[in-house]
C-alpha cells in the first residue's frame, strides 16, 4: 500500500473512531448540572476533506494542507429533533469561520457537514468573524448574530493589533443558505457579545449588547446592555441601557457579556453569561447565570452570586487558558437544557441540566455579598440551619 493510502486509511479510522466515541455523564455533580467526560468538538473533528488534499498525484505524502487550530464557541439550535452547533472553527491562519455540526442526542456523535457556512460579506469585508448566537425569532427567521472584526482604520502606523469589533447579522431558514444583513449600529466604538432576544418587545427587535471603549478594555463602558431597533434589516439602537453591570471584586470585575439568547421559563428569562476578572496569570473567564422579568426582560430579578461553571481539568489549558465561554444553549420542550460551552478557546463541551434545576439555582442561591465578612455571615446562616436539622 502506498504511503498516501496508508496515511489516508489511518487518519480516516482515527477520525471515525473519534466521531463515534460515546460520551459519558460524569457521576459526581453539584446538583445544578452534569459535566461530560469528553469534549464534543475539537480541531480533530474537522473533516479530513477540509484539511487534506485527497489526490495522490498532488499529495503523495497525504500531508495536511489547510490545518485547523481549534473549534469553539458554538451557537446552538434544535431543529426537527436534531441538535445543531454552529461552531467557530479557527484555521491555523488564525481566521475563524462558521460550520454546522449535527448530532442525534446532543452529547456525542457531532459530525460536521461537508462544507462550512458561506457567510456573505457586506460592502466592508470582515477580517474575522466569530461567536455566533443562533436564535429562532418569533418573526420566523433563524438569526445568527456574530462578532465582525476589522482593522482599526485610526490605528497609528505600525500598530497592527488595534481592531474594531462590531455585531454582524445574518439570517437563514435552514442553516445552509445565509442572507447577510447590515451590521448593527450603536453609539459604541466596540461591540461584542451582541444577542437577539427571541421575541419582539414593544413591537421592536430587542438586543443584548456589550458596549466597550476599546477592543480589549472596557474603559468606562462594559456591562450587559439592552436596546431596541425598529427593523432588523438595518438595525439601529439609539438608546442603550446597562442591565447587568460589572462590579468590583466579583467574577465580572473586568468585563462580562450575555451568552446565548435567554430561555423563556414560567418564572422569567433565564440567562447564561460570562464574567471576566484579571489575575497574575491573565484573564479568567467563567460562566454565571441570572433571571430577568418575563414582561420586562431588561429588569434582572435574581442574581446568584459567583460563578456557575468555571474551567476544570483539561478545560483550564488551551490557546487562551483559563477560559470557559458559552454562546449556545438548547432548551427542549421536555424541560431539558443543553449548555454548550468552550474551554480555553480550543474545544467544545456540554453540560446538561433542566429548567427546574436552573430555576432552583437562580432563585435559591444567595446574591454576591460583596465583602468577606458578609460572605461569612451567609455561610454561617447556612451552617446554622443545617446544624439545627
Ligand atoms: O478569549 C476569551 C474570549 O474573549 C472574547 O470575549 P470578550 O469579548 O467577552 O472578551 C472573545 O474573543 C471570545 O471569542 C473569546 O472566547
Amino acid at each position: 500500500m502506498s504511503l498516501f493510502e496508508q496515511r489516508k486509511q489511518q487518519l480516516t479510522e482515527h477520525y471515525e473512531s473519534l466521531i463515534s466515541r460515546k460520551n459519558e455523564k460524569l457521576p459526581i455533580s453539584n446538583g445544578i448540572y452534569n459535566r461530560y467526560r469528553y469534549p464534543l468538538l475539537t480541531a480533530e473533528h474537522a473533516p479530513l476533506i477540509w484539511r487534506y488534499d485527497f489526490n495522490p498525484e498532488t499529495n503523495p505524502n497525504f500531508e495536511e494542507r489547510l490545518g485547523v487550530n481549534g473549534v469553539f464557541n458554538p451557537g446552538a439550535i434544535e431543529l426537527n429533533g436534531k441538535f445543531y452547533l454552529v461552531a467557530r472553527v479557527e484555521g491555523v491562519d488564525r481566521k475563524s469561520f462558521f460550520a454546522v455540526a449535527e448530532s442525534d442526542n446532543g452529547v456525542d456523535g457531532f459530525r460536521f457537514w461537508d462544507k462550512p457556512v458561506v457567510l456573505p460579506e457586506t460592502d466592508e469585508p470582515d477580517t474575522n468573524v466569530y461567536d455566533m448566537r443562533v436564535v429562532l425569532h418569533e418573526d420566523g427567521w433563524i438569526y445568527g448574530l456574530f462578532c465582525t472584526e476589522r482593522k482599526d482604520p485610526d490605528a497609528a502606523p505600525g500598530d497592527l493589533s488595534s481592531a474594531v469589533a462590531q455585531c454582524g447579522i445574518a439570517r437563514t431558514k435552514d442553516l445552509v443558505t445565509w442572507e447577510r444583513l447590515a451590521d448593527l449600529k450603536t453609539a459604541s466604538a466596540q461591540q461584542r457579545n451582541v444577542v437577539l432576544h427571541p421575541e419582539f418587545v414593544d413591537g421592536k427587535y430587542a438586543f443584548y449588547t456589550r458596549p466597550q471603549d476599546g477592543f480589549i478594555d472596557t474603559g468606562s463602558g462594559g456591562g450587559i446592555g439592552w436596546g431596541l431597533s425598529d427593523t432588523i434589516e438595518n438595525a439601529v439602537i439609539t438608546k442603550e441601557i446597562i442591565i447587568d453591570e460589572r462590579h468590583y471584586h466579583t467574577i465580572k470585575e473586568v468585563k462580562n457579556g450575555q451568552g446565548p439568547a435567554p430561555i423563556k421559563t414560567s418564572k422569567g428569562w433565564l440567562h447564561i453569561a460570562h464574567g471576566v476578572r484579571n489575575t497574575a496569570a491573565g484573564l479568567r473567564y467563567v460562566l454565571y447565570s441570572f433571571l430577568s422579568d418575563l414582561e420586562e426582560p431588561w429588569k434582572v430579578t435574581h442574581r446568584p452570586g459567583g460563578h456557575f461553571i468555571a474551567p476544570e481539568g483539561e478545560e483550564r489549558v488551551g490557546d487562551v487558558s483559563n477560559v470557559v465561554f458559552s454562546n449556545g444553549i438548547i432548551a427542549r420542550d421536555n424541560g431539558e437544557i443543553y449548555i454548550y460551552y468552550a474551554s480555553s478557546d480550543t474545544r467544545v463541551h456540554v453540560a446538561t441540566t433542566t429548567v427546574e434545576q436552573m430555576l432552583d439555582y437562580v432563585i435559591n442561591t444567595p446574591e454576591d455579598a460583596f465583602r468577606s465578612y458578609a460572605s461569612v455571615q451567609q455561610r454561617l446562616e447556612l451552617i446554622e440551619r443545617n446544624l439545627s436539622l
